[in-house]
């Protein structure tokens, strides 16, 4: 019999809440009440994660999206998509990788020989990236609401977003190494370095010279200056690497590495019983640099770290190492062992004795064994800390203190509570967790499967993001968030730390070539309606203000290469208007006091309309005017 006809009340009806409970109160037997009591959980959950209509979210998540190539803002703990960044992907709605702004964005940062390559295929471009390690600039050890940096691994670039206006305003590509996966802010003093992993070992340099002898691949760590977005030095080790994080001195920064055996084939990289754990001293490498100890390659200094020394120390680990977290308490590295069920606990501050000449394992405090697969760990900033573990499909929560205590030999279990996850996490975040304001309120576990979780969409299902509570004693899992590929990981960050501009400033530099190619054509950019020739290229300027266009036709001549400029005057909060050009692969999006343009080639004679996609009045529809082709005979 099913549950419903054993009570009278379904599974469903109990879930709308307080009428469910209360119509339960009737039901009598055992069955009733563990129905009661499962009730009244789902709506204590409803209540942990519910932000009423009208009411704001306490956290922005800033969310990865993997081979999407973006960058997404869910509301925590509503896990409501409030905002999409176009990254190192191209976007129908904003016009990102169509409009000559985003294009200068994506295109400036390309290696040469990048660019080279891309022309041959009628390209200036990729279209895809690999994005999945989104983390915020720092000052001070805590977020500081600058910028969020994040990894291109499928085309080795890193990007920086202006959280002003969350949007994208740089994006390089990093020389000399293959695929940028682990990436993270320095803490201390500021942001400062952003440092980034290669993870695949390719030859230096990869000119085809070197190819099937993988013993002279190298793997190297990058630090970028996140002010200038310019590589400020470059360290050669050994081995690969995977995940990176830094210190809250100012001092270190740390790699996983889980091919230690340099191998290229799945039997070799898993050979070995141990890997490790590299340890870069930032003062050391910069003194270095400074005293000339380098080479320099594609105009980047880069020395060599792979010998352990003052510059590199290897701390071996159990075979396979994942994520690396540096716990808020500024003392304790946790290293994930992923094919080892420990996590190891490093205390940074016997590193100096380390790179003094210590035995590299006497950095280690401690190693709980937590469960099958941990991958990644989350800090309350009480001490605690939760782990992924991907094949067991948990989420543990462990004392730091008493794992410590425990591998000193004291009678001390580490493992405070473990809960089921749905399914397969990979990343957890905690509000504030990798900041010195950690606060314990939520844990967000990122799963890479759904499963049975969801309505079924088919084969490809999505991932599964779920949040947990974790104010009280014990991990409450309180709501399941469906997302599209693939978010490896997140940052959540207190609302306070982050305040977006809601209208444009018109002096941004966002549009500085289109404010001085109006200053040569003599037109005026913010309220110009303006065709200028130039033998056959021709510069159309218009602004425009809800609910038109300040040109309502203009007109080109076949193949006149055509440059539309639009302003948008509307100093209106949440006004925007778009400009989408029919039959031509044109639309993108004009926000408040902002200017953006396009550049096409006029090759279709005839009418066609132009429109603003963006329903922004009663008379959006008529907002509209027509660009005439006239034919060359
Ligand atoms: S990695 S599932 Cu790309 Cu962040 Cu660990
Ligand atoms: Cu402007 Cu719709």
């Amino acid at each position: 019999m099913s549950e419903e006809e054993t009570t009278g009340v379904s599974r469903r009806g109990l879930f709308k809440g307080t009428a469910g409970v209360a119509a339960l109160v009737t039901v009598a037997g055992t069955g009733g009440l563990s129905m009661l009591a499962s009730a009244r959980k789902a709506h204590a959950a409803t209540a942990a994660t519910e932000v009423a209509p009208g009411q704001l979210d306490s956290y922005y998540g800033f969310w990865s999206s993997g081979q999407s190539g973006e960058v997404r803002i869910i509301g925590v703990p509503s896990m409501r998509e409030l905002m999409r960044i176009p990254v190192f992907n191209r976007c129908s709605a904003t016009g990102w990788g169509s409009t000559n702004e985003s294009l200068k964005i994506l295109t400036e940062g390309l290696l040469p020989e990048t660019k080279e390559f891309l022309a041959k295929r009628g390209r200036v471009t990729y279209d895809n990236g690999d994005l999945h390690h989104p983390h915020m600039s720092f000052t001070e050890g805590t977020y500081d609401g600058r910028y969020i940096f994040a990894n291109d691994k499928a085309n080795t670039r890193v990007a920086r977003i202006r959280c002003d206006i969350m949007k994208t305003d740089k994006i390089i590509e990093i020389p000399n190494t293959s695929d940028i996966h682990g990436l993270r802010p320095q803490k201390y003093p500021r942001t400062g370095y952003v440092f980034a992993n290669g993870e695949h070992r390719i030859p230096l340099p990869n000119d085809g010279i070197v190819l099937d002898e993988p013993e002279k691949y190298v793997s190297i760590f990058t630090a970028i200056d996140g002010d200038t977005m310019e590589i400020a030095w470059q360290v050669i080790v050994n081995g690969n690497l995977d995940n990176c994080d830094a210190d809250y001195d100012g001092l270190f920064a740390f790699s996983t590495c889980y091919n230690s055996e340099n191998g290229v084939t799945l039997a070799d990289m898993t050979a070995n019983e141990q890997d490790w754990v590299v340890v870069f001293d930032i003062k050391a490498i910069e003194a270095g640099i400074a005293a000339g100890d380098f080479k320099e390659y594609n105009g980047v200094k880069v020395l060599d770290g792979r010998k352990a020394g003052k510059y590199t120390q290897y701390i071996p680990v159990s075979n396979s190492p994942h994520g690396c977290n540096m716990a808020p308490d500024k003392r304790h590295l946790c290293i994930n062992g992923k094919l080892s069920p420990t996590v190891t606990v490093i205390d940074v501050t016997k590193l100096p004795e380390v790179f003094g000449g210590a035995e590299p394992r006497s950095a280690v405090v401690a190693e709980p064994q937590l469960g099958l697969g941990p991958l990644h760990t989350a800090f309350d900033g009480k001490g605690n800390a939760f782990t992924t573990l991907f094949l067991d499909s948990q989420m543990v929560k462990w004392n730091i203190g008493d794992a410590i205590r425990a591998y000193s030999g004291e009678d001390a279990d580490p493992i405070i509570e473990k809960i089921d996850v749905h399914y397969q996490p990979g990343h957890n975040h905690t509000t504030m967790g990798e900041t010195l304001e950690a606060d314990g309120q939520f844990l967000i576990s990122l799963n890479k499967f759904s499963k049975d979780r969801f309505l079924n969409v088919g084969p490809l299902k999505p991932e599964n993001d779920q949040v947990i509570d974790i104010s009280g004693d014990k991990m409450a899992l309180v709501h399941d968030g469906p997302t599209f590929a693939e978010p490896h990981d997140c940052i959540l960050v207190r609302a306070d730390k982050v305040n977006p501009a809601s209208i444009y400033d018109r002096g941004d530099t966002l549009w500085e070539e289109a404010r001085l190619q109006a200053e040569k054509d003599g037109v005026d950019l913010d309220w110009g309606a303006d065709v200028i020739r130039d033998g056959n290229k021709v510069r159309v300027y218009m602004h425009s203000v809800a609910p038109a266009f300040s040109l309502e036709a203009f007109e080109v001549t076949q193949g006149d290469e055509v440059t539309v400029y639009i302003t948008n005057m509307d100093d209106v909060d949440d006004l925007t208007h778009g400009f989408t050009l029919g039959n031509h692969g044109i639309a993108f999006e004009v926000g408040p006091q902002a200017t953006a343009s396009v550049t096409f080639t006029a090759d279709r004679p005839g009418v066609h309309w132009y429109y603003c996609q963006w329903f922004c009045h009663a008379l959006h529809m008529e907002m509209r005017g027509r660009m005439l082709v006239k034919p060359v005979a």
